[in-house]
Order: structure tokens, then sequence, then C-alpha cells
């Protein structure tokens, strides 16, 4: 009776230990004593579950993961490269895994602030952190644009968004082509034009604009693209969103960048929400 007693008081302990052993086993599989000891609960062979859609179908993540061989803007045909680093770790003696990030605040899916491209906005403090989380929550649109042209003015003006509309992710031929899944950074890639930039903050009330790939303005008007969109510092441009197999449609949106007093832009954790 005792006996049993006891191992029912242990048995959240165990089955802890039982799932320790497991995973140093995977990794060590040669060194003994890491083989379950008593057969009394067979060690179970725990994996992560990774989703693209989370909540029964509701919860849509537009996040691309942090990859070593993702793009980066223009002068890297490495992509990120090595950007995690274990600094210390269980296998070295250390009481816990600790790793370290280094790598641009442009990395992926993220946020750019006004101070991106206005130094004087950048030196009165126009970074994520003061960016209005408003924006970046509630309702909005995701959209499909023709294929076959930039975000033009006249492009813009086909799709009809109706007024009042606030926040629009705009998936292009970008996420068609995989561009985001290619390390090497593609200037052909479809963005804003300035006319488009333009259209946009002039006839519109978004307030909140996404596209699919690193630069939200096509490769010629990079610059003037961002000009336009960041000026009035009203709007939050998201950029790289993953748009791939999401309906188009109306959405909750909800997009949090890291909160980083000084930077101009951060990664940045956006979901659909049905
Ligand atoms: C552990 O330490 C060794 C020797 O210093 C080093 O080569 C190895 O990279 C370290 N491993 C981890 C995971 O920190
Ligand atoms: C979009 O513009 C870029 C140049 O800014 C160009 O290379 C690309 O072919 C254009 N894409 C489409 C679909 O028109
Ligand atoms: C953390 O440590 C465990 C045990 O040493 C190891 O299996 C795991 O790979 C480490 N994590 C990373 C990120 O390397």
């Amino acid at each position: 009776m005792a006996k049993t007693t006891i191992i029912y008081l242990f048995l959240p302990l165990f089955f802890f230990f039982s799932l320790t052993v497991a995973a140093a086993n995977t990794a060590y599989p040669t060194i003994p004593g890491t083989e379950p000891t008593n057969g009394c609960i067979p060690p179970v062979e725990r994996r992560p579950v990774r989703r693209e859609v989370h909540g029964n179908g509701r919860i849509y993540d537009v996040t691309h993961r942090i990859t070593n061989s993702m793009p980066t803007y223009v002068d890297h045909v490495d992509g990120v490269g090595e950007f995690l680093r274990l600094t210390d770790s269980i296998k070295n003696g250390s009481l816990s895994n600790l790793s370290e990030l280094r790598f641009s605040v442009h990395t992926g899916t993220h946020i750019d602030a006004p101070g991106h491209v206005f130094d004087h906005y950048y030196d009165a403090g126009f970074d994520v952190d003061a960016v209005d989380l408003e924006v970046l929550n509630g309702p909005g649109l995701l959209v499909d644009v023709p294929r076959d042209k930039n975000i033009s003015a006249e492009v813009l003006k086909s799709l009809n968004i109706a007024k009042g509309v606030r926040r629009v992710l705009f998936r292009t031929l970008n996420t068609d082509r995989r561009l985001m899944y290619k390390t090497e950074f593609d200037t052909s890639y479809v963005g804003f034009t300035e006319d488009g930039a333009r259209w946009l903050v002039e006839n519109t009330e978004i307030k909140l604009v996404g596209t699919d790939y690193l630069p939200i303005a096509a490769f010629d008007d990079v610059l003037k693209g961002h000009y336009a969109l960041l000026e009035s510092t009203e709007i939050v441009v998201v950029e790289a969103l993953k748009l791939d197999d999401v309906p188009a449609g109306i959405y909750s949106i909800h997009c949090l960048p890291l909160r980083v007093p000084g930077a101009e832009g951060a990664p940045t954790r956006c979901i659909l929400i049905k």
C-alpha cells in the first residue's frame, strides 16, 4: 500500500524525468543510463506541434518564421545568416539553455516606424515604441492584388476598397512566387509605386498597410513609396507578411511589434482571426 502511495506522489516528478530522459536519449543515444529504467511508465516521445493555423481554423499566423536562409534587403545574397547563438547550454553544464539573437530590426515580418526614412522623425523619437497599437489591432481586410501589376493608384482604385476601412493587407504576386522563402533578395518584387502610396494616403482611411515582401514599395520607387506612406506618421507599415493559404476577406488583424525604444523597425507577430 505504502509503496503505491509513494508512486502516486512521485508520479508527476517521474513523468517529468522520463521526458527529460527521452530528450537526452535522442541527443545522446549511446550514453548508458539514459534508457528507461523499470518500465513502469513508457517514455513518451514528445514533439512540439508547429502550426500555421490555430484554434480550429480560426486563427491564421501570418508571420514568417525567422530563419538563417530567409532573404534580407538588397546587399545580401546569403540571407539572414546565423543569428541565434546558444550562450549557455545544459549540454555544457549550465542549468538552462540560453540563447541570444542578433539581426536587423527589419528582419522577416516587421513594421517600419517613420524614423526609418526620415531623419528628423528618427531624432524626434518616432520609433516602434511610439506606434499606435490601436492601428495595429482591429478589423481589416486581406485583399488580392492583380498579379500583373505593382500597387499603383490605378490598381488601388480598381480594388474598390470601401471607405472607412482602416487596415488592409495586400497579397501580391510575391506570395505566388514564394519570394520570402528564397534566400537571395529579388528586386523584381511587387510593391507600392509612389503614385499608389500617395493615392492611398490621400483617398483612403487606411492606417495599417501590409504587403508580402520585405519592402512595402516597389524597387524602383522604394524610397519615394516609403516617404509617401510614412510622412504623416499616422500610417503603420507592415512588411513581409506570410499570406499563403489564407482566404481573402475580413479579419480581426492583430500585430504586436517588439517594444524597443530607439528602433525604427521591429520584428512583429501578426495574426488574423476570423
Ligand atoms: C560547449 O563547449 C564546447 C567547448 O567549449 C563548444 O565547442 C561547444 O560549442 C559548446 N556547446 C554549446 C551547445 O554551447
Ligand atoms: C514591379 O516593379 C518592379 C520595379 O520597381 C519591376 O521589376 C516588376 O517587374 C514590377 N512587377 C509587376 C508585376 O509589374
Ligand atoms: C538545450 O539543451 C538540451 C540539453 O543539453 C539540448 O538537447 C538542446 O538542444 C539545447 N537547446 C538548443 C537550442 O540547443
